[in-house]
């Protein structure tokens, strides 16, 4: 890796890599997708919150209030910067990517979309980004729409363009990278055909925002959602990003403390932004964690995470798809696609193959990830997944490949 920091390096500060497991096997963590590792910067944060300034934010006078008031605000601060946001009021933290998606529905949703309306989605969404908005329409009379994913793991844009003819659309909202086929969307490509007919977009960016550098003020999208988990930090925190002018004229999402301004018995007006979204105590320790999370990938360099995810991601196609009997999903051409790599083995069911080499201490999901209309899509009813991370090395993806052998030997495929 192109970095101040070695591989070597990084993976001492994941005490988590040094861990045995089942029979004295040593960890090869391959489920970044679903949540990455953190380190010890990250772990040391959230115990020192607790240790030395746990107070509530946003209402006590006293020193450890303050500090961590401070400290929770010095992290959207943080985060405006690492995403290249200016106001650093439209950054909102919520629980998660879902939570995320399902503040705009709710809010911006019902006070927009209507009878007859269309919300485009596309086939290769994780359900948080269906679920939410199957209840909205169905709600409020309006219909949900997919762009169709081809035989390579790409968006059939052709299929958009019919859905903006139509007139009727309100929302086009997208994965910026597939959590199963590793696909990176043509993110720019939809957004300028939507903003061409004024249609707002939404882009969730769970799967890209750990991997990738995001510069969201050159993606003019509208809505953005990701979460901290997935990118070295704590579970139960995320960001909903929303421009100014659109965060304005909506509703709250839920109602209590901090989000006011004054309660009367039957009235009530609301708090500045970003506070009118954060109702409730939040989840203060895990946004400091996260702050910690960022000052991380700011070390290493998003680029260079990067490029280190393509030469891994190279690396295992490569000596995967000499493996006899293995079907590999998602596009051939590495600069479309991130560091995920969804395969079936044989006809072997995937928690088969899951079960028996997590004997060997590899970590792989196996199932329909959260993404049932996809699975359908592609003929199968689940794949196994292998996704990496900062911390992951050619000698874990040999260890799954022999792994997989032992499997086709167990099976005597
Ligand atoms: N969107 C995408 C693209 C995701 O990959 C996920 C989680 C979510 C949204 C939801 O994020 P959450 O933090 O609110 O849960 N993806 C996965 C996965 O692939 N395996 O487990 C969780």
């Amino acid at each position: 890796m192109q970095t101040a920091l070695s591989l070597e390096t990084i993976r001492k500060d994941f005490p988590i890599l040094q861990r045995k497991v089942r029979e004295n096997k040593l960890l090869v963590y391959l489920d970044n997708a679903s949540t990455s590792q953190k380190p010890i910067q990250v772990i040391d944060a959230i115990n020192d919150y607790y240790k030395n300034q746990n107070a509530n934010i946003h209402r006590a006078v006293y020193a450890l209030a303050e500090e961590a008031t401070e400290a929770y605000e010095n992290t959207r601060t943080k985060i405006a910067k690492f995403l290249n946001v200016q106001k650093r009021e439209e950054i909102i933290f919520v629980r998660g990517t879902t939570e995320a998606i399902n503040l705009v529905a709710y809010s911006w949703g019902r006070q927009n979309v209507n009878k007859g309306d269309i919300i485009v989605t596309t086939e290769y969404e994780h359900h948080s980004n269906i679920v939410p908005w199957q209840l909205l329409t169905k709600e409020r009379g309006a219909k949900l729409e997919y762009i169709g994913v081809d035989d390579n793991g790409e968006l059939i844009l052709d299929q958009l363009d019919s859905y903006l003819e139509t007139g009727k659309v309100k929302l086009v909202t997208f994965s910026q990278m597939s959590n199963v086929l590793g696909t990176i969307t043509n993110t720019d490509e939809i957004i300028k055909r939507c903003k061409k007919v004024g249609v707002k977009t939404l882009i969730d960016g769970a799967q890209s925002v750990p991997h990738m550098k995001v510069d969201l003020s050159k993606l003019e999208c509208d809505f953005f959602a990701f979460s901290a988990h997935k990118m070295l930090g704590p579970t139960g925190v995320g960001v909903l990003w929303v421009r100014k002018e659109v965060l304005e004229t909506m509703q709250p999402f839920h109602g209590g403390g901090d989000m006011i301004r004054e309660v009367h018995k039957y009235e009530t007006t609301w708090n500045d932004l970003p506070y009118k979204f954060e109702a409730g105590t939040p989840n203060i320790a895990d946004v400091i964690g996260f702050s910690a999370a960022i000052d991380y990938l700011n070390k290493i360099g998003m680029d260079n995470i990067r490029n280190h995810e393509i030469e891994l991601t190279k690396y295992a196609l490569d000596k995967m798809s000499k493996v006899k009997g293995i079907t590999i999903y998602g596009p051939k051409d590495i600069a479309k696609r991130g560091g995920v790599i969804s395969f079936n083995f044989h006809d072997v069911h995937p928690h088969d193959v899951a079960t028996i080499i997590d004997k060997d201490g590899v970590a792989v999901r196996s199932g329909h990830h959260c993404a049932q209309v996809l699975m359908e899509r592609l003929d199968v009813a689940a794949t196994n997944r292998a996704s990496f991370y900062v911390y992951n090395t050619k000698q874990e993806i040999d260890a799954l490949i022999g792994s997989l052998n032992k499997v086709a030997e167990l099976f005597k495929l």
